[in-house]
Parts: structure tokens; C-alpha cells; sequence
């Protein structure tokens, strides 16, 4: 008998400097999920650890209720996780879907990372032991911090270079350490998407206007901190650094006024917050298909990328999952890995292929059988769409 219930796990690294928007991007991500008002009829989102629920909470309702940000955490290293829970669908369905639950674990990394050296034995090692918490994520968010950018207006070339070299610093720094064990990583996020924190304050902006900033002036940095990252892992090739670009605002923030008004905040005023957890559950899949497309991927680098991508294509696309599952193992059994990557592919590939309205007729067809499972992933893919003809992302193609 499966057990129930049958859990997914995706995690996403968030990364940036002290006073970038960590905090309240988590905050805002979680807290309207929780307000009386939130309507979803598919699925809820919990807090695992009430504790953080509560502070996440607590932190939403203080920007809602009272114009108050939450506090600098520029020290702490967190990790919150939350369960995506199906809401209950017919029967049928429940029994036969192959998973329950999709958890995503969101790793938000200390600001002071970006600017402080570790300054004795203990904190370096105290911050390999956070990176290794890393090695999970398939995704990694980087972010750029608006305010920074407009601090800095007409000359953003200072600040980016800045915080790109930072980071790569950071890797540097920490790479003997990672690579002291077995050499080169096999399962390391291998997207970065470079996400702009704060885009309220960029109201014209469409990711193409940030994108376009980024590749002007700090193409080179880029290039460098790809370098410095493909040192890390095996396979370099598949990699993509900053060739994906999101938007994102956690409220609309109104700045105190020599008139004296107070700071206004308008959590209902939101960008890109819901792309997260369809960034973090099918970007690796559709990176997964288009790299092994293009190359050849040793079988563990393909197994570790985008882990389970088999389970949540067979869900997307309806495909009968116990009949994959069984030619899986088989291939598994002999032993052909090479075989078994191949035949994945053009299922996974299906799966990436709906779009437009095929994939809306999937979305409702499931809806009205009630299978929460693919109504909510096509959901998540018809959201990829939405927020790309939205300009608030950008993805390679
Ligand atoms: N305009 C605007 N300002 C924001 C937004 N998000 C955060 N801020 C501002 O940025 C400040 C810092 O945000 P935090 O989330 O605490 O920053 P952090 O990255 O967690 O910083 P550390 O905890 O020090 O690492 C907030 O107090 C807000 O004033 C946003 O979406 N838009
Ligand atoms: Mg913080």
C-alpha cells in the first residue's frame, strides 16, 4: 500500500544583500494565503512549523494593519517550509494520483553573506555547513534590490558589478570547501534567476526594461560569476545564469512625505509572488527537457535535476501513471541508464509543450473531474504563461 500522503519536495534558494526585500517577500508570499478572504478552490498553504507561520503572518499583518516592515534578519539562515495540500477531489482521483502534497522548502540565506568576510574558523564553517543546505534547490533566486538601482540611477553599472562580484566572492570562498569531499557537485541549483526585488518602484517597467539593464551593464560580471559557478558542479553546460529574469514587488510601499504622511504600505499591491511556486515546481522540468535536448547529460546529473520531473509530468499530462512508472523501472531494473533518460524524454516533453489553449481545455477538463492534482499544475503553467505575456517574466527559450 502507498503511504499517505505522498509528498513532492521542492526547495528555492533566495539570496541577497541585507535590506534587499527577503523578509517580506517570504512574508508577502505567505501572509494573504492566510487572511479570511483568500479564496483557492484547490489547494491551501500551510506553514510545516507553526511557529514560522505565525511569524510570517505576524510580519504580513504588521505591514497590512499597522505600515510596520519586519525586522533586519541580516544574520539568521532560515529555512520555511510550506505544504502546497490538495484540497480533497473525488475519490478516484485522490487514490490514483501519484502524490498528495507538494512541499516547498524556501532557504533564505543571510544578507551579511554579501559583505562580511567570516571572521573566525567557526563562522566559516558554520557557513559552508548553510551552503550545503543549498545543494538541494534546483532553483536559486538572486536578488537585485530596486532601491539599490535607483540609489544608483544612471550609473547602475556600480552597484550590479558590485553585488554580482560579491556573490561570486562568496562561491570562491566556499568552493575548496565544497569540492573537498568528491570533487565536483552533482546535484547544485543549476538556475539562477536574477529576480528584481522592490519593482513597485519601477512602475513602467517590464522585465525586458531589467533584463535589458543587467546585460548592459554587468554582461561581463555575469559571465564571471557563471564561470566561478560552473567550477562547482559537474557538467557546466547545464547551467543557466542569468538567462531568466522575474519581477517582484511584496507591497506597494508609499514613502513618508515632507508633508508629514506616513508610510503607506498595500499588501494588495503584488508582483510576481504567485510565479514562485510555479517557478520553483515546472521550471525545472522544462530546463531539464530543453538541456537534454540540446546535449548529452550524464544519467546522474539528469536523475538529480529537476528530481521527480517524471512524477510531475505524468500528473500535468494525465499520462497513466502507474503504466510510466512500471516502464521506468524496468529501464531502472536493467540498468540502461542512458535508455531510461531517453525514454522519459518525450513524455516529459509533452508535459512542456501544453501551452495556450490546449492547456487552458486541460485546466478545465480537470477542474470539472475534480483532479486537484493536474488542475493545480496546469494551473501553475497557464500562471508561467500569464506572468511571460505579462512582462514580469522572462525565461530562456
Ligand atoms: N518599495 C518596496 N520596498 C520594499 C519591498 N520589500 C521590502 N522593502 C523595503 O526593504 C526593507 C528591507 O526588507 P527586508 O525584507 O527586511 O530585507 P532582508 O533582505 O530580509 O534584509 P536582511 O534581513 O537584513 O538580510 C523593508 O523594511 C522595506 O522598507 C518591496 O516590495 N517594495
Ligand atoms: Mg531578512
Amino acid at each position: 500500500m502507498a503511504k499517505y500522503p505522498r509528498v513532492r519536495e521542492q526547495h528555492i534558494a533566495v539570496f541577497g544583500e541585507s535590506g534587499s526585500g527577503k523578509t517580506v517577500l517570504v512574508s508577502s508570499f505567505f501572509g494573504p494565503t492566510q487572511e479570511g478572504s483568500y479564496k483557492n478552490d484547490l489547494w491551501d498553504l500551510l506553514a510545516l512549523q507553526t511557529g514560522q507561520g505565525h511569524r510570517l503572518y505576524q510580519n504580513y499583518l504588521g505591514m497590512r494593519d499597522d505600515a510596520t516592515t519586519p525586522l533586519p534578519t541580516r544574520f539568521n539562515n532560515t529555512t520555511y517550509e510550506f505544504s502546497v495540500k490538495l484540497k480533497n477531489g473525488s475519490p478516484e482521483e485522490a487514490k490514483k494520483r501519484p502524490f498528495d502534497e507538494l512541499r516547498l522548502a524556501w532557504h533564505d540565506y543571510p544578507g551579511e553573506w554579501f559583505t562580511e568576510d567570516p571572521s573566525t574558523a567557526e563562522e566559516r564553517s558554520r557557513r559552508t555547513e548553510t551552503w550545503l543546505t543549498l545543494l538541494r534547490s534546483d532553483v536559486a533566486l538572486l536578488l537585485v534590490d530596486g532601491q539599490k538601482l535607483l540609489d544608483y540611477q544612471g550609473e547602475e553599472e556600480r552597484y550590479l558589478k558590485s553585488l554580482l562580484g560579491n556573490f561570486r566572492q562568496n562561491v570562491l570562498r566556499i568552493k575548496d570547501d565544497l569540492l573537498a569531499e568528491n570533487g565536483p557537485l552533482v546535484e547544485f541549483p543549476r538556475i539562477w534567476i536574477l529576480a528584481l526585488s522592490k519593482s513597485d518602484l519601477f512602475p513602467d517597467w517590464g522585465v525586458d526594461t531589467f533584463r535589458d539593464l543587467v546585460i548592459l551593464k554587468a554582461a561581463d560580471d555575469l559571465g564571471r560569476l557563471r564561470s566561478a559557478i560552473g567550477e562547482i558542479v559537474q557538467t557546466p553546460e547545464a547551467l543557466s545564469i542569468g538567462e531568466d529574469f522575474v519581477l517582484l514587488s511584496s507591497a506597494k510601499f508609499e514613502l513618508p512625505t515632507d508633508a508629514g504622511e506616513a508610510m503607506g504600505i498595500d499588501v494588495t499591491k503584488r508582483i510576481g509572488l504567485d510565479l514562485i511556486l510555479p517557478i520553483a515546481s515546472l521550471l525545472p522540468l522544462e530546463r531539464r527537457v530543453q538541456w537534454q535536448e540540446q546535449f548529452d547529460i550524464p544519467r546522474k546529473v539528469v536523475d538529480s535535476l529537476a528530481d521527480g520531473a517524471d512524477v510531475i509530468a505524468a500528473a500535468l499530462t494525465g499520462a497513466k501513471f502507474a503504466g510510466v512508472e512500471k516502464l521506468l523501472r524496468t529501464l531502472t531494473k536493467s540498468n540502461k541508464g542512458a535508455t531510461l533518460a531517453t525514454a522519459a524524454l518525450p513524455y516529459l516533453a509533452a508535459a512542456v509543450q501544453a501551452a495556450g489553449p490546449k492547456l487552458k481545455e486541460m485546466n478545465e477538463q480537470a477542474r470539472t473531474q475534480q483532479n486537484h492534482l493536474r488542475a493545480t499544475l496546469t494551473q501553475f503553467k497557464i500562471d508561467l504563461e500569464q506572468g511571460i505575456s505579462d512582462r514580469k517574466l522572462w525565461t530562456r527559450k
